[in-house]
């Protein structure tokens, strides 16, 4: 029984010896992104949500506004989409920020 080697080449999604189909994946497949979500509560006062929007989101004070009263209407918003490490830092970035501040904002990601 010969096999063909797959070289980046000749890559098959077929062995027509075996009868065998096997998946050829791209090397270059995209990293999983994800969501970071800001969740409102009662305490955090809306200009320190704003600021926070600003400093770790590059948010100008328009859009930081609008996604500040998105969360305070709707519950929670995405404020941004990004690979996992850098999610998992502003994460860690916001609640840092919000403790030694003494808010009880919440910030969380998600799988996209
Ligand atoms: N609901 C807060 C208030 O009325 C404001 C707020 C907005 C808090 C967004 C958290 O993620 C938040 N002061």
């Amino acid at each position: 029984m010969s096999h063909t080697p797959i070289t980046p080449t000749m890559a098959s999604d077929d062995d027509f010896d075996t009868g065998i189909l096997t998946k050829v994946k791209p090397k270059t497949a995209k990293p999983p992104l994800y969501k970071v979500l800001l969740l409102n509560d009662d305490y955090t006062p809306m200009e320190f949500v704003v600021h926070i929007l600003e400093r770790f989101f590059g948010l100008n004070s328009t859009a930081a506004e609008g996604i500040m009263l998105t969360v305070h209407t709707k519950g929670l918003a995405v404020v941004g989409v990004y690979a996992h490490e850098i999610a998992e830092t502003k994460v860690t970035q916001v609640m840092d920020y919000a403790q030694r501040n003494q808010h009880p904002l919440q910030c969380t990601m998600e799988k996209e």
